[in-house]
């Protein structure tokens, strides 16, 4: 099976194995980790802030930043198919007591002016405006760079309402590489950031929840409340240096498979690609087949290929660590095989 679903199926590498094997450990509830301490201390200094947080996904550490940024009844202003909105089971409202605006962005990226326009003024009858979100690289949006400058803009309108941003970095690294940048450009327009360390960086589990002392002190707390304190996370954090120090720069090799993929996939009749690939994902629509994105992706199943579906008629594939060239080159044949046979089907059903 060549495994395509997402970039969080990979397994760890064999130093991730053998520095999870040697690490040093103690309890962390007590701040007795040396491992996890240095992975935080390497991920503040990584994204720019004063502190880190380990904690154990994307998910925990979005909605400890929203628990921990907002009050009940606070109103959240975030992309309207951000992961935080579309696909984390309505966390926000149930833990944190938020309600949601979401505001449409194209290719991820929200309008500045919207996003300004819909922060609440002073009135009795308004929730407050407790945080603004912003995702990037964004998921939904198959994968898009929110450029630099747009972050800008919102970090600037946020920050002459005295509202902080935070960031779903979940794929941050994967911005940073396909801009040619350093996180740290994009992190200096945000208040708090979540990276995901078993994304495309391959480590088996965690994220880090990067802000201000103050900021990580409270988010502390918020992760104890949730049950996530742990012991002795050395284990599982030391994969995650592994991660942060020796993974970031080999996305590109995902990011030119993606884009190996997307260009072959343009050239198989009936398939349209919908997204701009600027990283590690490849949307494509199947619509022309006359089928469902779950009958396209049972289709691929049986050709040895695994994908997602991402909308009723739309397909995602993912790049990642354990896929290769060849791997992609044996998928696209799939690819090819499906998309023959289920336009001959239709053609015959026309007749
Ligand atoms: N995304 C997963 C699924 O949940 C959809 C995937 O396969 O892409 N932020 C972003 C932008 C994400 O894409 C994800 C995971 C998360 C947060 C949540 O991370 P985990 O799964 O660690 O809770």
């Amino acid at each position: 099976m060549i495994d395509l679903r997402s970039d969080t199926v990979t397994k760890p590498t064999e130093e991730m194995r053998r520095a999870s094997y040697e690490a040093e450990v103690g309890d962390d509830v007590y701040g007795e980790d040396p491992t996890v301490r240095k992975l935080e201390e390497k991920a503040a200094e990584i994204l720019g802030k004063e502190a880190a947080l380990f904690v154990t996904s994307g998910t925990q550490g979005n909605q400890i930043a929203v628990l921990t940024h907002c009050r009940p009844g606070n109103e959240i202003l975030l992309e309207s198919e951000s992961h935080i909105f579309y696909y984390e089971s309505g966390a926000v409202a149930a833990l944190a007591g938020v309600q949601t605006r979401t505001i449409k962005g194209i290719n991820g990226r929200m309008n500045p002016d919207e996003v300004l326009a819909a922060i609440r003024g002073e009135d009795q009858h308004f929730p407050e405006t407790g945080l603004i979100c912003i995702e990037n690289t964004h998921n939904r949006a198959g994968g898009a760079v929110v450029p630099v400058s747009n972050m800008q803009k919102i970090f600037e309108h946020a920050s002459s309402h005295s509202i902080p941003v935070h960031v779903d970095g979940a794929r941050l690294f994967n911005a940073a590489v396909s801009a040619n940048c350093s996180v740290k450009d994009f992190t200096q327009y945000c208040d708090t950031v979540q990276i995901c360390l078993s994304k495309g960086l391959g480590a088996p589990v965690g994220s880090l929840l990067a802000g201000s002392e103050d900021f990580i002190k409270k988010a502390r707390k918020w992760r104890k409340r949730l049950g996530g304190g742990l012991r002795q996370v050395g284990i599982i954090a030391a994969p995650g240096l592994v991660s942060l120090t020796k993974m970031t720069e080999r996305l590109s090799e995902d990011h030119e498979n993606a884009a190996y993929l997307a260009h072959a996939l343009k050239d198989i009749k009936g398939l349209s690609i919908v997204n701009s690939v600027d990283t590690n994902i490849v949307v494509v629509e199947v619509a022309n087949f006359g089928c469902t994105a779950d009958q396209f992706v049972s289709a691929l199943k049986e050709e040895g290929v695994l994908a997602v579906t991402f909308g009723p008629t739309l397909v995602r594939f993912t790049t990642h660590y354990d896929v290769t060239k060849e791997n992609i080159k044996k998928a696209i044949d799939s690819i090819e095989v499906v998309a023959r046979k289920l336009g001959n089907e239709q053609g015959k059903e026309n007749k």
